[in-house]
Parts: structure tokens; sequence; C-alpha cells
């Protein structure tokens, strides 16, 4: 087996970040272009991450600290800067963050140096993960991500604990941790996002609140709670603003994905929802909107998913999963959707905010019942073959 250099190594890394990324042109659906590489894979991983490039102490030339996967990214825009911060996770299965940044929105993203070192404070904590970004009207752009510990109460050896653990940065270098959520009703939390701005002059949270560490339980959906000082977060009341329904794509779980965005007719709100099937949890994404001045109200559910794993994405580490906790809206009114397939590598989805509100507000909702799915799809027909018609 021949030997490569770590120069070569670096070469090859460099080629793969230079890879341009042209629009998928066999997909359309009207609402948002696919890309038809991934923007973020293990190979973008920098080689110095993973081998001891002497070799002196590595004469085979052989990864030492391997990279299994970049997925699940935040995602934010810092001056001109399109930046991700990464789930990585290294062969040993623990996850970290990372941050990736590029120019352009759809390519070129490089990994810093190093990746982000949290402040070690919770001692029992043993994996990280899913860090949403949000930048605050208070100044400082928080972190929330899942904090997991093993759960010492139970003797089955997978039985864990999640909590929303909360960074807070202005430069995504320099990160101040502060106390995990305690959410009083609640005994575990994943999928926490943090709303941008004050609701009633307090930090809102959206909350995912959950009986045990993988089964939802009782957990009526994606929930919403205030809290008074984030120095010592606390929520009361989580009232549930995204219900889970049964045979939708919501059954077993939902989740907040990308903090939500800001429009001119509501917060329009990017999440993920999963059913179990005979081949395991399969993820999609779905998006539903709030009221500008009470974003715990609904006020527009559209039917089913907006992205499901397609082609190459359905395969991966979790296979049949698609799943964002990070989206950019530009200045220019673009909105870049950042979603990993099958807990394996990040895809970027491009759309805008017109394109989103028509999808979000104008998508009729689910009737729940296939009698009337099929109503509905046969008065679409017939409105479109009168129309047609007329035109003849
Ligand atoms: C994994 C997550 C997963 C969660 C629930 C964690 O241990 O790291 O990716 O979402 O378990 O299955
Ligand atoms: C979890 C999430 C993600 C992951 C998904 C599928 O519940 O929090 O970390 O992408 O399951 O494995």
């Amino acid at each position: 087996m021949r030997v490569k250099s770590f120069e070569t190594l670096m070469e090859e890394y460099e080629r793969i970040l230079a890879r341009p990324n042209p629009p998928d042109e066999h997909f359309y659906n009207g609402l948002f272009t696919r890309y038809r590489n991934p923007v973020l894979t293990r190979e973008h991983i920098p080689p110095f991450w993973m081998y001891d490039a002497n070799p002196a102490a590595n004469p085979f030339m052989m990864q030492r600290l391997g990279v299994n996967a970049t997925l699940n990214s935040g995602a934010i825009r810092l001056g001109n800067k399109y930046c991700l911060v990464v789930r990585v996770e290294g062969m040993d299965r623990k996850s970290f963050f990372a941050v990736a940044e590029s120019d352009c929105p759809t390519e070129g993203f490089r990994f810093r140096n190093y990746p982000v070192i949290l402040p070690d404070t919770e001692k029992q904590e043993t994996n990280v993960y899913d860090m949403r970004l949000t930048q605050h009207e208070d100044g400082w752009i928080y972190g929330v991500f899942c904090s997991e510990s093993k759960d010492e109460q139970s003797a089955d050896l997978s039985a864990a604990v999640a909590a929303a653990g909360i960074v807070r940065t202005k430069d995504l270098e320099n990160w101040e941790r502060l106390p995990n959520l305690v959410t009083l009703r609640s005994p575990q939390q994943r999928n926490v996002a943090l709303h941008p701005e004050f609701v009633d002059g307090k930090y809102a949270f959206y909350t995912r609140p959950m009986d045990d560490f993988i089964e939802t339980g009782s957990g009526g959906g994606i929930g919403f709670g205030l809290c008074d000082d984030i120095l010592h977060p606390v929520i009361g009341e989580e009232k549930i603003i995204s219900r889970r329904k049964y045979h939708t794509i919501t059954e077993a779980k939902n989740g907040e994905g990308a903090v939500p965005i800001k429009t001119d007719k509501g917060w329009i709100h990017l999440a993920h929802g999963v059913r179990n099937t005979a081949a395991g949890l399969r993820y999609v994404l779905y998006a539903f909107a709030t009221d500008l001045q009470d974003p715990s109200k609904l006020i527009a559910e559209p039917s089913g998913m907006l992205l499901g794993p397609l082609g190459r994405e359905r395969t991966g580490d979790v296979s049949n999963v698609v799943f964002t906790n990070g989206a950019i809206a530009d200045d220019d009114g673009k909105v870049y959707l950042y979603y990993a397939s099958s807990d394996t590598r990040m895809h970027v989805a491009e759309t805008d905010i017109e394109r989103l509100k028509d999808y979000v507000f104008n998508t009729p909702e689910d009737p729940l019942r296939s009698p009337d799915c099929v109503r509905q799809r046969a008065e679409l027909i017939r409105r479109n073959l009168e129309f047609l018609n007329e035109r003849r």
C-alpha cells in the first residue's frame, strides 16, 4: 500500500474545497433550488485535524484521530461571511462544534484552524450536538444545543438525559457558557432554539418537551416558553405551538429547526417531523408560521413535508433522515436552508422570502384523512382542467 505524503493530502483537501457546486438542474418544485454537491462532508476536514503530519512520528501517514461525519449545523451571517457551526463527529462517536465559513452561501466552506472549545462547565456532560444560532436583539449571538449525559439512575447502558446547553459569543471564537436551561414541566429537552426578539420583555425559547430520551411520549410537539433571566434560565409553562398529529409527518416527534425567519406576514419556522417505520425513524422538514406580535400563535400550517431526503441523501449513518438547525435569511431576500442528510453530510437549499411566504400561506392544510385529501386534489384538478379548457 502506497504511503501518501501529507502534502498530497493537503492538495486533495484543497481540491475538494475548490470544487464548484452548481444547482441541480434535475430538481424542480418552484420553491427551492437543490445543489449538486453537499456543502460540507468529512472530506472538508483539514488533514491536520486527523493526521500527524510528521513522517517520523507517522511513517504510514495514518489517520490518528479520524472524523466520521459533518452534520446538523447552526447557520448565521457574520459580516460578509456565511458561517456554519457544524456538528463534527469523530470516529469515537463524540461530537463537537466547529465553525466553517465561506464568502459564498453555497460552496467554498472552510473550517477555521481549531474546533470550538466550549467551556467545560457541565461535568456530567458526555456529548454535545445540534447548535441553533440566534442573533438576539440584546446584541449577543446565542448558541443553544443538546447537552447529553448518561442517565445514572438507570441500569440500561444507553439510557441518557438530554438538556439544552446555552453559550453566547460575538465572534464565534470566544464563547461564554451559561447554565443549562431548566424546564420545570419537562424532564428532558432537545431541539431548543432561542427566539431572536424579546417577547413581553423576556427571552423566548422554542422547546420540545419529552418524557424520556427518545420518546416524546405525552410531549405534544414544539413548545414555547418565556424566561426572565438568561443567566439563570428557567422556563415554567411550555405552550405547544406546533402539534404532533396522528398519521402525519410529525406523528412520532417534531422539533424547531432553524431560528424562525421574520417576514411582514409572520414568523416562518423551519422544523423537522418524524414518523416511525419498519426501517426506523424517518425525518423530514416542514414549515409553519406564527403571529408577528405573538410568536406562540400558529397562523399557517401547510400540509406535509417541505423537504425530504432524495437520491444519495437517503443513505448514510442514520439513513432516511434530513435535519435542519440553521438557515440564513440574507439582505437581498434570499434564504439559504442548511440541512444534513442521513446524519452524514451538509447540504444547502436556496429559496427566498417571497417563495417561502407563498408556500407557507398558500399551501392547503393537511385534511388528515385520505378521502378529504383526494377531494382536495380532485378540486385542484377540476379547477386546472376548467382553466386550461377556457384558455383553449
Ligand atoms: C445522538 C443524536 C440523536 C439522539 C436521539 C443521540 O445520542 O447523538 O444524533 O438525535 O441520540 O436518537
Ligand atoms: C435526533 C436529532 C439529530 C439527528 C436525528 C436523526 O433526534 O437531534 O441529532 O439528526 O435524531 O438521527
